[in-house]
């Protein structure tokens, strides 16, 4: 088998966890007194930036500020960014965030074939346990080889900076793994990284352009919920498993 590794993304990728940041970050500028309420359709526009604090900090150059309200609330972005932290800790871990179609089953198939597995994201550390203990129990974070996360890296994605790390961490070649994204933003990081990117969009993504991507799949499929049509046609089947990863890799090198 020519795969050695699958990193995955977690934001929209593991699971649908946009509406929780979305509601955390609210909560958060709530709390500190401040008249801000991000929309759904605004939320969408301000996810172009990748990272909570960068994207507090995008917000607030689009408001019309004098020059001293703007620097009080720019050194305020790391407390507001710890509180959202907490808000979104806190949703995740009442359950409310299930995990995507076809995780679960993909994470447990690479568990018994003993294939590595990674995470590479920009979101926070504290944020990926949350998620992964709540919806896979408390040795969720043992089945990553390496998770790669938030500040770790300078250059958040677009940027290949956090693949590499991982890449780095795994003591693996690009070549060898694949990579699971739901944004253009990660695709674009991920590719830049040279890594083979299967892209499955999430409700926030689903309107943006994907022709970068090595495979597009609406999810990665379960019993329950298998692929159908084309998507099925594309990989032999109706999931998405550790067999029909490798031999999408495969073919690719192969056709390079
Ligand atoms: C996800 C993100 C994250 C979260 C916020 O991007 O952009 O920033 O929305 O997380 P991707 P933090 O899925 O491409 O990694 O607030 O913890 O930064
Ligand atoms: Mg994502």
């Amino acid at each position: 088998m020519k795969l050695k590794a699958i990193i995955f993304d977690v934001d929209g990728t593991l699971a649908d966890t946009e509406e929780a940041h979305r509601q955390a970050f609210n909560a958060a500028f709530r709390e500190a007194g401040l008249p801000w309420n991000w929309s759904k359709p605004q939320y969408a526009e301000l996810l172009l930036t990748t990272g909570g604090k960068e994207r507090i900090a995008a917000y607030l150059k689009s408001l019309d500020l004098a020059d001293g309200e703007r620097r009080t609330l720019s050194a305020r972005i790391a407390d507001l960014h710890k509180a959202k932290t907490g808000h979104y800790m806190r949703i995740v871990s009442a359950g409310e965030v299930p995990l995507r179609e076809g995780v679960v089953r993909l994470l447990d198939e690479a568990r018994d074939a003993q294939l590595p597995l990674a995470i590479a994201t920009t979101t926070t550390a504290a944020n990926i346990e949350a998620l992964l203990r709540t919806t896979l129990g408390d040795d969720a974070l043992a089945r990553f080889a390496v998770i790669g996360a938030g500040d770790q890296v300078v250059h958040k994605k677009p940027a290949p900076d956090i693949y590499e790390l991982v890449l780095q961490k795994l003591e693996l070649a690009a070549d060898d793994c694949v990579a699971i994204e739901d944004s253009a933003n990660g695709l674009t990081a991920a590719k830049a990284a040279g890594i083979f990117t299967i892209v499955t969009p999430s409700y926030w993504t689903q309107s943006e352009n994907f022709a970068a991507a090595d495979l597009l799949l609406p999810s990665l499929g379960s019993a329950a919920r298998p692929l159908t049509h084309r998507a099925a046609q594309l990989i032999g089947g109706g999931v998405l498993g550790i067999r029909e990863i490798d031999k999408q890799l495969v073919a690719a090198r192969l056709y390079a």
